[in-house]
């Protein structure tokens, strides 16, 4: 048998924690023959709730959970995880001015950083889910300078998986029949999901998603906008943001990188940029990304027309503004 891997979840009392929780139990995230010990941590006011979730897993009684670690201790929660998911953050409160989110967080995620570098297992895989998440995952790789920065990403599976969703209802063809939609740049309202390169599978071979859609202007302009606001629509259908999506794509997410990404199927990931596709250094960015043996890489030469550059160019402007925010708040 083989031996668990420890999984930290932060942020593991909230609604994407509640979601996320027993899809690792059950093996989505790492398979169904790995066992797993449950980290979880959130902070005092919700340590009786957290309490209340491990009471749960206990009762689900899943074959692969070997052991649930419930704490709002940092450093307890860090120690020898092989993979950490950072779903723990300060929401932005109505009236509440960008900077002070960004402070908020930043602080968060620096003492994390310190935490994660200190107790966590050597060659722990990081994601970054709380927004701003490709901010909160630089702030965390700045301060865990001892983790190599390719461990530390941030989550836009969902988005890349909500591009296959709409393009897979739009075309009345299988989810699982689309592929290699992209999501370049920041998890917000500025990413650009690109389906220039995206194909589907059909009877007759692999089709270029933009010859089937045959309408360039949905392509360019609703496609793009409704998967940029697609949390904005969630949240205004359930009164709440988006948990189980959001869950499912980390697994996804951590999924793909560990045991790898199928064969001729590329994911988007945030990453941080060495400059490819002209991207500036020193960000953490979304690109397409295939992995195997536990490692990501970026897939090269694709061709980037002008429109595709205008919207790469401007994601990129919005994270270099978030990081100067988040410098600013350091001192
Ligand atoms: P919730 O507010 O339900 O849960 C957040 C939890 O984090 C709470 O239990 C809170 O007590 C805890 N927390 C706060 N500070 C903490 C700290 N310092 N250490 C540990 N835990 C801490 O939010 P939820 O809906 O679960 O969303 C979590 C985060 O995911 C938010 O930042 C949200 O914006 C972000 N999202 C990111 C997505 C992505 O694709 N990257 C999509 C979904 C989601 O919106």
């Amino acid at each position: 048998a083989k031996d668990p891997v420890r999984v930290l979840v932060t942020g593991a009392a909230g609604q994407i924690g509640y979601a996320l929780v027993p899809m690792i139990a059950r093996g989505v995230m790492l398979g169904p023959d790995q066992p797993v010990i449950l980290h979880m941590l959130d902070i005092p006011p919700a340590a009786e709730a957290l309490n209340g979730v491990k009471m749960e897993l206990i009762d689900a009684a899943f074959p692969l959970l070997k052991g649930v670690v419930a704490t709002t201790d940092v450093s307890e929660a860090c120690a020898g995880v092989n993979v950490a998911v950072m779903v723990g953050g300060f929401p932005r409160k109505e009236g509440m001015e960008r900077k002070d989110v960004m402070s908020k967080n930043v602080s968060i995620y620096r003492s994390q950083a310190s935490a994660l570098e200190k107790h966590a297992a050597p060659n722990c895989k990081v994601l970054v889910v709380a927004n701003p998440a490709n901010t909160n995952a630089l702030i965390l790789k700045e301060f865990a300078p001892s983790i190599p920065e390719c461990n530390i990403t941030c989550l836009t599976r969902l988005d890349h998986n909500r591009a296959l969703g709409q393009i897979s209802e739009r075309l009345d063809v299988q989810v699982c029949d689309v592929k290699n939609v992209i999501i370049w740049g920041n998890h917000s309202s500025t990413q650009y999901p690109d389906v220039t390169h995206s194909t589907v599978t059909t009877k007759d071979g692999e089709k270029a998603v933009p010859g089937l859609v045959n309408d360039d202007e949905w392509m360019k302009g609703g496609f793009i906008k409704t998967v940029q606001q697609r949390g904005a629509a969630i949240i205004k259908a359930r009164k709440l943001s988006s948990a189980l999506s959001a869950a499912s794509s980390a697994c996804d997410h951590i999924r793909d990188w560990v045991i790898g990404t199928p064969e001729g199927i590329w994911v988007s990931m945030g990453v941080y940029s060495d400059g490819s596709y002209n991207v500036p250094p020193g960000l953490i960015y979304s690109f397409p990304v295939t992995c195997k043996d536990g490692k990501w890489s970026i897939v090269q030469g694709l061709s980037i027309d002008e429109f595709s550059r205008k919207k790469m160019d401007a994601t990129a402007i919005e994270l270099a503004d978030e990081k100067a925010l988040a410098y600013s708040c350091l001192n």
